[in-house]
This record gives C-alpha cells, sequence and structure tokens, in this order.
C-alpha cells in the first residue's frame, strides 16, 4: 500500500477502514484535496475576513511546520496552542502534525495559572498564542518553572509566527508515523486535581469524521458548517476543521464570543448548511428570536452537545425554527460524538443511540450489564478512544478497561435502544457545555477574607440546563448581605474563567459534611 492514505471499503457499513502503515494525518486531511482537483475550493470562510483555499491552506501548512523546525522544535516535541478560531489555528495544528510535531489546543478563556500548569505539564517546546491572550500567556510563562523554547504571538507586530512562515519554505515532507502514533493531545478536567493531557493519535480524527460527520449526518462536500462552539473544544475541532477538511467541504470561523445576534447575524450572511451548538445557546437563540427573527432556512440540521439538551428546548426550537435538532454525547477522550440522535430517529430528552464503530454498554458497581431501564455506568467502545493520560497511569487505567472507557455518565438504555443521561457519577458540572469543578470554584470563595467554607452544586435554571449555585458560611454571619454576594461574584468573575461563578448565593450557618470532613454535595442538591 502507498504511504499516507486511508482506504475506505464502503461496500459493508459501517465501512471498514483501513490505514497505510506509514500514516501522516495531515496528508489525507490537507494534501489530498490538491490530488483531487479542489485547489481553488473554499475551505475557510473567516466572519468578516478573508476567505481561504485548500491550496493556500496546504501551502500555509508547509510554512508553519517548516518555521516550527527551523525554530528549533523538535518532531514527538509538544506546541501549545492558544489560538482563536481563525485559519492560524489550522496552520500551526496541521503543520505542527506534517512535521511530526504534537499539537495541543488550550482553552483560550483560561486564566494564566491553569496555563502555567499545562506548560509545565506538557514540557511544551513551543507556545504559540494569538495577540489577544498575550497577558494570560506571558503571565502564565513568567510563573512557569518549565521554560518553552519558542514563545511567539501567531501574527501582530515584531516577531510573529506569521513573519516566520512568510520566510520558510512552503514545501514540506510530511513526518514519518503510523496510525497509532501519538499525534494531538487535548486538556481535560476533572473534579478535583489538575486537567489531564489526553493523548489521541493518528488514526483518530479520521475515525470521527468518518463515523460521526460522513455515516451519521451525511456530510458531503456540498456542506457550509458553523460552529459556535470553538476549536479548541473537541466538539469544535471536529464541526469546524476536521469534518469539513475531511469531505471537502467549508467551515465559517467567528472569533467572537457567541452571542445569539452574532450567531443568527452569520448564519443569515454565510447560510451554513449544519450548524452546532450547546444547550444554554439553543436558549438564548430562542429567546432572541422572539424579539427579532432570522433566516435559518440555509440549515439542514442542527447539532448540540456538551450538556444534556431538555426535551422542552429541543420541541421549543422545533416549533420556532422548524429544524430538525440532534443531541448527541461525546467526551474528549473519545474525541467526539459516540451516542446521536438521527434526523429520521429523534428521540426528545435521549442522547440517542451508538454511532456506527461504537459499542455502548451501562454496567453497575460490579461490572455487569445492567438491564433495560436501570441506571449505570456508560462505557464506550471504539476506534477514536484517547491511548492515555498523559504521565497519569493510574487514571489511564482507571477509565480504560479492555478496550472499554468509563465516560464518567449514569446512563440507562429504554427497551427502543436509545441511551437517556442521568448524571455524572462525580460532582463536575457542566455549564453552557464546558466543563466547571465545584472544588475550583469553592477554593476561590474561601480566598475571600470574609468566607469561612464554600460549597457549589448544580442547579437546573428555568430552561432546564445546569448552572452553579454556591452556599457559604461566612466568619461572621451577620455580613451577610446582597451587597457582599454581589462582591462575592465579581470576585469569582475575576478569578476564575469567566464562565465558571456562580449564577446563585446562598449564606449559611454550616454545611452538611461526612464523618471524615468531606462536604455532601448530594445534600445541597436536593
Ligand atoms: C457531558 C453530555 C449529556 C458528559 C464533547 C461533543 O462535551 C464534550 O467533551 P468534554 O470532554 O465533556 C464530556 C462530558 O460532557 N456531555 C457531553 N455531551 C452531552 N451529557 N448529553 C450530551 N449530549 O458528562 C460527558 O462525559 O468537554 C461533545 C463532541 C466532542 C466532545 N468532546
Amino acid at each position: 500500500m502507498k504511504d499516507n492514505i486511508v482506504t475506505i471499503d464502503n461496500s459493508i457499513f459501517p465501512a471498514k477502514l483501513e490505514f497505510s502503515q506509514n500514516f501522516n494525518v495531515a496528508v489525507p486531511f490537507i494534501d489530498r484535496h490538491l490530488k483531487e482537483g479542489r485547489g481553488e475550493k473554499v475551505v475557510i470562510n473567516v466572519h468578516r475576513g478573508s476567505v481561504v483555499t485548500y491550496a493556500t491552506l496546504a501551502e500555509h501548512v508547509n510554512r508553519a511546520g517548516n518555521a516550527l523546525l527551523e525554530l528549533g522544535v523538535s518532531p514527538g516535541d509538544r506546541a501549545l496552542m492558544v489560538v482563536k478560531d481563525a485559519p492560524e489555528f489550522y496552520y500551526v495544528f496541521w503543520g505542527a502534525i506534517k512535521a511530526g510535531i504534537i499539537p495541543v489546543p488550550l482553552n483560550t478563556l483560561l486564566r494564566a495559572k491553569d496555563y502555567t500548569y499545562m506548560v509545565v505539564n506538557s514540557e511544551a517546546s513551543a507556545v504559540v498564542y494569538s495577540p489577544e491572550f498575550s497577558d494570560e500567556v506571558e503571565t502564565a510563562l513568567k510563573a512557569a518553572s518549565h521554560k518553552p523554547k519558542v514563545v511567539l504571538p501567531s501574527e501582530g507586530s515584531g516577531e510573529t509566527l506569521a513573519k516566520h512562515m512568510a520566510g520558510s519554505s512552503s514545501a514540506l515532507n510530511p513526518a514519518p508515523a503510523k496510525p497509532d502514533d501519538d499525534c494531538f493531545w487535548l486538556y481535560s478536567s476533572g473534579s478535583t486535581g489538575n486537567p489531564k493531557g489526553v493523548v489521541h493519535a493518528q488514526k483518530d480524527m479520521v475515525v470521527t469524521s468518518q463515523r460521526y460527520a460522513v455515516e451519521t449526518l451525511n456530510m458531503t462536500s456540498e456542506d457550509i458548517n458553523f460552529s459556535a462552539a470553538k476549536l479548541f473544544f473537541a466538539y469544535g475541532l471536529g464541526n469546524a476543521m476536521t469534518f469539513p477538511l475531511w469531505v471537502g467541504g467549508e467551515a465559517v470561523l467567528f472569533a467572537g464570543p457567541p452571542t445569539p445576534a452574532d450567531m443568527h447575524e452569520i448564519i443569515e450572511e454565510y447560510r451554513p448548511s449544519i450548524y452546532y451548538a450547546v444547550p444554554t445557546l439553543y436558549a438564548a437563540q430562542l429567546r432572541a428570536l422572539e424579539v427579532n427573527d432570522a433566516d435559518l432556512s440555509s440549515i439542514r440540521v442542527c447539532i448540540s452537545a456538551g450538556e444534556a439538551l431538555p426535551p422542552d428546548l429541543l420541541r421549543r426550537w422545533n416549533s420556532k425554527t422548524k429544524l430538525p435538532l440532534l443531541d448527541g454525547i461525546g467526551t474528549t477522550e473519545i474525541l467526539h460524538i459516540f451516542l446521536s440522535n438521527r434526523e429520521t430517529d429523534i428521540r426528545p430528552g435521549a442522547s440517542g443511540k451508538p454511532v456506527p464503530g461504537y459499542q455502548a454498554r451501562i454496567v453497575n458497581e460490579d461490572g455487569n450489564e445492567v438491564s433495560d431501564g436501570e441506571a449505570g455506568s456508560l462505557m464506550i467502545k471504539g476506534e477514536s478512544l484517547l491511548k492515555l493520560y498523559w504521565q497519569n497511569p493510574e487514571k489511564t487505567a482507571e477509565s480504560l478497561r479492555n478496550g472499554w472507557m468509563f465516560t464518567g455518565d449514569t446512563y440507562y438504555r429504554d427497551e427502543d435502544g436509545f441511551f437517556f443521561c442521568c448524571g455524572r457519577s462525580d460532582d463536575m458540572l457542566k455549564v453552557g457545555g464546558i466543563w466547571c469543578s465545584p472544588v475550583e470554584i469553592e477554593a476561590k470563595l474561601v480566598e475571600h477574607p470574609q468566607v469561612l467554607e464554600a460549597a457549589v452544586v448544580g442547579r437546573a435554571d428555568d430552561d432546564k440546563l445546569i448552572k452553579p449555585e454556591a452556599f457559604v458560611v461566612l466568619n461572621n454571619i451577620t455580613d451577610a448581605s446582597e451587597e457582599l454576594s454581589n462582591e462575592l461574584l465579581e470576585f469569582c468573575k475575576n478569578g476564575l474563567a469567566r464562565y465558571k461563578y456562580p449564577r446563585w448565593f446562598n449564606f449559611v450557618d454550616d454545611l452538611p459534611k461526612t464523618a471524615t470532613g468531606k462536604i455532601q454535595r448530594f445534600q445541597l442538591r436536593s
């Protein structure tokens, strides 16, 4: 077999995927399109900005890979990316992969202390960032005990990656790689402790693109994809980059925060055929549509993931827009959606059924499969599971058992085969589709001089979407006031990533605890 190719046997379903022994995934995702005559086709449409063709993309990917190598980043090294949704994201990500370097896209909403941890934990050789994030990134690097060799803004004035790219060759041979070799990482957060580096292999993006985008959504080169979820998130990475690149389609990129007004304006102007968002945003869009109608007629299907889509929200979206909305669950570890509703098979309130190529099991505490209707721990087997958690063999052994991954979610299956989410098996919250650790918010609250103790739990808002609620014990209960809750709110907003603040504050005399002093969050929830 030739190098760097995937053979797809469509005579069976799910199609059989076969990878050449030598396999650098940048070739089928980037270079293949030139051979297939797609060079002049548009791949990226930047909102109020440039248009990038497949030929320009391939050239800039090569320049970015060469620039990183020339700057002294070696194959196998990690290149951290704090990069907004823009063509540079594609250039750095794929340039690194083609050069054998491991890109690690980071959440651009994080704070300096989060980045410090990731710089040290990954022992990164390079950090590339959009100039917008320079404050947090520079503060993080000053505090880090590990110093990356290369630290560069992607663009702007002075020394930038763009400047190095302009002086680098536009030709680059793909670094030798095997289908199961390390390709890229994403960081995933847990309820306690630090984020974990999730290591994915070369073949994994092919698997998610084929299984979910092609075999579940029937995506083709005609589709224009617009994702409100950003590229740094595994959800957005698939939606707005790997899926369109796999089918030879198109993506619309927007760098700003996803407000309903901006989403509606972009949909009207760029006319996407597939739209991806999180439940919180669909709820906000519905409220906005009550006031200002929008033409969403270009969309053939809407996708929801990141947190459970409440059935009532799905019904309201259907009745207002007449558009199908498919809920599906994915994880960073499995890379993209593995249980999904289908356009012809939707069950409100359910995450759907397994995506082709994935198997799902629900087990009890003894590891035995439960019967239909009974809740248990959701486990998944498939071809895109993480290889391991970086330098965390305990967590890897705990999560991966004989090729099955524990998702940490509690689910039941009904007699028709639909999977229903009952919540997390830990205390973690999904807020607007992004992880929120109660422990982290509590630690921030306790830093306030008037706070003795705090506990944070999830509470459903009017749309049945979970948001953080704080229970606070003050040093002096007589300090309790609306003024103090506002002060604590600002304290959290300034000290944490901006989506992590509690939406409600309760001042209480004490917190329910176990004999060993552990806060019993389940008591506060009820
Ligand atoms: C929760 C859901 C109910 C669930 C993701 C699409 O969210 C993604 O990845 P993360 O690693 O979080 C994974 C966890 O989020 N969750 C996600 N979707 C749903 N719960 N219904 C849903 N539809 O707790 C899961 O374990 O941030 C989403 C594609 C790729 C992804 N990585």
